[in-house]
């Protein structure tokens, strides 16, 4: 019931006092320790507290509530004991406005600690959901009020930033909609991806712990991490067979997830023939990497992680975790699967859209669409208005992430998090991230607190807030610090987080 490993829990409590959002969260200041404390902490407070007031606001105050509790869940015919937000799997999706306040009574009733990322949400840093980085771990039994503008529309989700939770039931989409869109569509599916372990073979953390355990006659020794190059690449003989030899994970599931569904007992979604949908595909999954597709159709994306990009119109996306993309289609008549394929990975989760007559298709009936080169987000495009101004930037870092399967240790930087050097940037200042994969490992890349924009700022790339790099892949991303914080910069896999691979972008003053 220990989801962090010692050390690293040691030194999110120690930098609980250290960092410096003591002022805002209620916390004294007490003892230091791990990354270094880069900021005053009346300065960064009272800057989140400035941000805060000049987040463009409409008014509107929605008071919610949120419990995460342990609960029942059917799978689709198989019944597992796990961790929910509100007993659902997904999590019911919060549903805001742009603009709006939102008042979030969170209560919970795990049995162990906990907190709430809001994923894609550049809101204030001290209700970000980092315990010990910028909210407090809310304990067992306990309650935290959450309160924020809520600034960005679009396709978003929470999750728990603590240990290996998020690899439960911990999850659910956040729909934030933008007062200034139309919506050209008829109606708007959620479909949310996941990679299914708990209840029914080893918990979460126990494959951690199985990665993690030091493997006789290995290579290498603890601590060796930026021989990089190799890492990961078919070592999964000795982790007990779970490494499907895949540079895109390294848990083998026993089920896959369309909406807490299994592709033999699928969710169903009704429409009529003729009618546009807009999918809002969510990748919750911890360890897997999806190409999705709906057989007989093509798909036009029109977001990715809530920002518009250029619709461009493809047979199937691929989507990394923690990614979403945003999709519209015209609907033909009978009943088709929603079908996303894990990569690298067998088995694969579905749901079915039926707008008519039609026997089902089998469960592991594969569409056409899915094999075919699928859509990464490389490929898209801005839309208009969507870049951020053209500048130079200010300042220019490297995010070089490194590891090994063997022993199982994923960096940033060189370090694990436990010894990280966070990266820095001044209030205002334009900022450069060298994104650079040295590993035979693909990582998924999240930013708290910010959107990036592909490429360079002002360009055509996309912006984003969570990027697949591929194996040895790179990307250098801009961003504007116009949210002051203490924000994490980290790998989307879950198991390579917990692992190490992350670190934090700090404001300096
Ligand atoms: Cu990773």
């Amino acid at each position: 019931m220990t989801p962090s490993s010692p050390s690293r829990r040691q030194v999110l409590l120690g930098l609980a006092g250290a960092v410096g959002l003591g002022a805002v969260a209620g916390c004294s200041s007490t003892s230091g320790g791990g990354a270094r404390a880069s900021a005053a902490p009346s300065a960064l407070a009272d800057a989140v507290r400035a941000a805060e007031a000049a987040r463009p606001a409409n008014g509107a105050v929605r008071s919610l509530s949120l419990t995460a509790e342990p609960a029942q869940v059917d799978l689709g015919g198989r019944v597992v004991s796990t961790w929910t937000y509100g007993g659902a799997l997904p999590g019911k999706p919060l549903r805001v406005t742009a603009g709006d306040r939102v008042k979030i009574a969170f209560t919970n009733k795990l049995p162990e600690a906990t907190s709430v990322h809001w994923h894609g949400l550049a809101v204030r840093n001290d209700m970000d959901g980092v315990p010990g980085v910028t909210t407090p771990e809310i304990p067992a039994g306990g309650t935290f009020d959450y309160d924020f503008v809520v600034p960005d529309p679009g396709t978003h989700w929470f999750h728990p930033h603590h240990g290996m939770q998020l690899d439960r039931g911990l999850y659910s989409p956040f729909i934030v909609d933008d007062p200034r869109e139309n919506g050209d569509y008829d109606a708007e599916w959620v479909l949310v991806l996941d990679d299914w372990t708990d209840g029914l073979d080893r918990s979460p953390e126990q494959i951690y712990a199985d990665l993690t355990k030091p493997t006789p006659g290995a290579s290498g020794s603890a601590g060796s991490t930026d021989s990089g190059g190799m890492g990961g690449m078919g070592m999964g003989g000795g982790m007990g067979g779970m490494h499907d030899m895949s540079p895109d994970g390294d848990v083998a599931y026993p089920l896959h997830l369309v909406n807490g569904r299994g592709p033999d007992d699928p969710d169903v979604l009704d429409a009529k023939p003729g009618q546009r949908v807009r999918l809002r595909i969510v990748n919750a999954a911890a360890d897997t990497i999806y190409t999705v597709a709906l057989g007989g159709h093509r798909l036009t994306v029109t977001h990715t992680d809530g920002y518009p990009v250029r619709p461009v119109t493809t047979s199937a996306v691929r989507s990394g975790r923690g990614e979403r993309y945003d999709a519209v289609v015209t609907l033909a008549d009978g009943v088709f699967p929603f079908v996303a394929k894990p990569s690298g990975k067998s088995g694969m989760a579905r749901a079915l859209v039926s707008t008519g007559e039609g026997r089902a298709p089998a469960p592991d009936a594969v569409p056409a669409e899915l094999t075919g080169t699928a859509l990464t987000a490389d490929v898209l495009s801005a839309a208009d208005g969507a870049a951020l101004l053209a500048r130079t930037p200010d300042t220019v870092q490297d995010v070089l992430l490194a590891g090994t399967m063997q022993p199982y240790v994923w960096t940033v930087n060189g370090t694990t998090y436990d010894d990280a050097t966070p990266l820095t940037i001044r209030p205002g200042q334009a900022g450069r991230l060298r994104l650079r994969n040295h590993s035979m490992m693909s990582h998924p890349v999240h930013v708290h607190g910010h959107t990036f924009q592909l490429g360079a700022a002002g360009g055509t790339g996309p912006r984003k807030d969570t990027v697949l790099l591929p194996p040895m892949g790179g990307v250098d991303v801009d961003l504007v610090a116009d949210n002051p914080g203490r924000w994490m910069v980290h790998c989307h896999n879950a198991y390579h987080a917990e692992a190490g691979m992350m670190t934090r972008l700090d404001y300096t003053f």
